[in-house]
């Protein structure tokens, strides 16, 4: 796996200002915003590194949209991306995992083309045992890009093929950036001395097969039957000895995606018995991890459709996720049609 030689030294302000420059129409607006949403990403970085320092960890007693408590590193996260782009003129309306509703521009700003979705601490489950966890974000272009108004739910409910962006910065044992504009895929580590992420690996591409499956087995007695043959199959040890798989699941989306990005596989949250969507949400997890597994070469389905064709109906709304490697998702997508 061929790692860049650092000589290049690319900063991602410098990769996304160049990539800019590529499109003749540019403003440069979209890389000042993605400036803006770098230097959260930085603030978040150091943040998480110093959470148990910094008595941050444990539960606040606040619930989210979702019924769920919510972790005070969460509350933090969210409200770091709010206050670094609420004022940068490129966005007319944000909205969060975190937020009920829309995340209103203030009065005072100015209102731009852009609109901004974002799960700010993805895995915050695995906050407090210090287990990797991620922010992920997605980048719309507003429906009416002529209009300087607050934007609105429309702006945000669209199909995650008009994404003009999205990303996930990864705070694991280093802090990675896995970053697309739909030219590729290109990841980024964070190097704290300089406080620069700096590219490290281009055009990165999902094997067309791994040997990977991730999915929480715990829920298993609740799945479809051909979800349950889909697994045993993985597990049923083949004569050209590419299955049994391995099960790896860290139960952080980003972590358990950005695995599969790298070894291939197959990452699932499906539908159950008691949850028929699943859990993940589709506006600011699902849809922004199929645009970036789809530019590596993957495929990302609910199991029948291609997720960057559906529309969104609701802002939170969940959707069950097959993602990875291009051959294991049509595999699964063979037997939860029945087919063997
Ligand atoms: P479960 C973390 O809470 C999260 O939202 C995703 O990051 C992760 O993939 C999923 O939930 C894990 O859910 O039900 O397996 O604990």
């Amino acid at each position: 796996m061929p790692f860049l030689n650092t000589s290049k030294l690319v900063t991602i302000e410098r990769h996304i200002a160049e990539e800019g420059a590529a499109h003749p129409t540019s403003t440069g607006e979209l890389s000042r915003l993605l400036r803006d949403l770098m230097l959260a990403l930085r603030i978040l970085a150091r943040d998480v590194r110093r959470a148990g320092l910094n008595d941050v960890l444990g539960m606040t007693d606040s619930v989210n949209t979702h019924g769920e408590r919510v972790k005070r590193l969460d509350l933090h996260a969210n409200e770091v991306i709010y206050r670094a782009m609420d004022h940068g003129g490129h966005l007319c309306v944000m909205a969060s995992e975190e937020s009920d509703g829309l995340m209103r521009i203030p009065d005072e700003y100015k209102k731009g083309k852009y609109v901004l979705v974002f799960d700010p601490l993805d895995g915050s489950s695995n906050i407090d045992v210090n287990i990797t966890i991620g922010t992920i974000f997605s980048i719309h272009k507003r429906v009416d890009p002529t209009l300087d108004t607050p934007g609105t739910l429309e702006d945000i409910l669209q199909p995650g093929w008009k994404q003009v962006a999205a990303g996930y910065a990864m705070y694991g044992s280093s802090t990675v950036l896995v970053y697309s504009s739909g030219n590729g895929v290109d990841v980024f580590t964070f190097d704290p001395t300089i406080g620069e992420f700096l590219l490290t690996f281009e055009k990165l591409r999902i094997p067309k097969r791994g040997r990977i499956y991730s999915i929480n087995s715990g829920n298993a007695h609740k799945w479809d039957q051909n979800l349950r043959d889909y697994v045993s199959w993985l597990l049923r040890p083949s004569d050209d000895g590419v299955r049994p798989y391995s099960l790896r699941y860290i139960g952080t989306m980003v972590a358990d995606v950005h695995r599969t990005m790298y070894y291939g596989g197959i990452f699932m949250y499906p539908g159950d018995s008691s949850s028929p969507q699943g859990k993940l949400r589709l506006v600011y997890e699902v849809a922004p991890m199929a645009f970036l597994v789809e530019q590596a070469g993957g495929r990302a389905s609910d199991g029948t459709r291609r997720i960057l064709d559906i529309v969104p109906t609701a802002l939170h709304q969940r959707i069950p996720c097959y993602l990875g490697s291009e051959e294991d998702v049509l595999e699964a997508e063979r037997f939860l049609r029945g087919d063997r």
